[in-house]
């Protein structure tokens, strides 16, 4: 059977997008061996804040969690920072420089910043490591990370012919999407949980009250009667697309239902609380339950150690070492 390995970034507190993006469908069309990690190694590349970013990465374990996934299907990837470090290490000596600073996400990153961190040009191969070590065959990407999985290919292939089988070959993949939510201030961009400015983000984590101002306050177009039209009207058609994905409606179905603007909005406030009403009180559940949550997060974490360990010492053993 193929395992499918799908990452999350702790780089902010999980919003709407991300749950209805992935998550959500994470849960309802993942298959029995899909795989689950909250990147917090990856959230280094760039100035982070410590205590901030442990804090999230536990908060996105919990919310993973109470969406559904299984928690034997997830883990925290820095509870695997001893193994990752060495596979990633074994990896760069099967890596040419060129090949890394070759990464278009790389070079745009990197463009103009001073003071770049060298994980910002490793961190394509620590993805290669992330992906080797469970013996993934296939990671769900978009566009954006695909040369990444293009490059754990080529690093897999080499070093299987050059020292021994040791690693699957993995392939990108189309990931499992629901709707593409886009920031309710800002409807030209998607949402994002590092957006500094959070009155067009709903989080996961928000209170009711909260996510209803925030929709009232979505902005939309100066004309009055919603209809689904992504391209003219990007605001009014992101609820649309917001309410369908929280009905099991079609956006066009959404917009024939409702005879305004103001009525959109408390109809998509009213499918989004709903909606994430459940994961949220469980999420709060778990955070109060720190035994819970640390009983489920070792067992994914000695699941997935154990995954790689066998893979980890052919590798070592085969490039010369241990
Ligand atoms: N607005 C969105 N609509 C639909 N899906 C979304 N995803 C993210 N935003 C939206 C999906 O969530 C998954 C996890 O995302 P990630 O952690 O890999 O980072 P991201 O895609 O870059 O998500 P963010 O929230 O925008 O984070 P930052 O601000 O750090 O860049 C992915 O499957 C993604 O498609």
């Amino acid at each position: 059977t193929s395992i499918r390995l799908s990452g999350i970034t702790p780089s902010g507190h999980a919003q709407l997008g991300n749950y209805l993006g992935a998550i959500s469908r994470w849960v309802t069309d993942g298959g029995p061996e899909d795989l689950y990690f909250i990147s917090d190694l990856h959230a280094m590349t760039t100035t982070h804040n410590p205590a901030g970013l442990r804090s999230r990465a536990t908060e996105m374990l919990a919310v993973l969690v109470a969406a559904g996934i299984p928690p034997e299907h997830v883990f925290v990837q820095s509870d695997l920072a001893r193994e990752l470090g060495a596979l990633t290490w074994i990896l760069e000596c099967t890596c040419s420089y060129g090949e890394a600073a070759r990464m278009i996400q790389f070079k745009e990153k990197a463009a103009g910043q001073a003071g770049v961190r060298l994980s910002l040009l490793t961190y394509p191969v620590l993805m290669a490591a992330d992906i080797l070590l469970q013996g993934a065959s296939e990671v769900p990407v978009g566009e954006d990370q695909s040369q990444h999985v293009e490059l754990a290919r080529v690093l897999a292939r080499r070093f299987n012919s050059t020292y021994g089988e040791v690693f699957t070959v993995p392939r990108a993949v189309l990931p499992i999407t629901g709707a593409r939510v886009r920031d309710l201030a800002d409807p030209s961009r998607k949402m994002s949980k590092s957006n500094r400015d959070a009155v067009g983000v709903v989080f996961v984590l928000d209170e009711p009250d909260l996510i209803r101002r925030k929709i009232r306050r979505a902005v939309t177009d100066t004309q009055s009667t919603p209809a689904y039209e992504p391209e003219e009207r990007p605001g009014v058609s992101n609820l649309l697309e917001i309410l369908a994905a929280c009905t099991g409606t079609t956006p066009q179905e959404a917009a024939g239902q409702h005879a305004s603007y103001g009525a959109l909005k408390e109809a998509t406030a009213d499918a989004v609380i709903e909606t994430l009403r459940p994961v949220r009180e469980r999420t709060r559940e778990l955070l109060t339950d720190p035994a819970e949550l640390e009983r489920i997060r070792k067992a994914g974490a000695s699941r997935a150690a154990q995954r790689g360990e066998h893979r980890l010492q052919s590798a070592l053993r085969l490039i010369g070492a241990a």
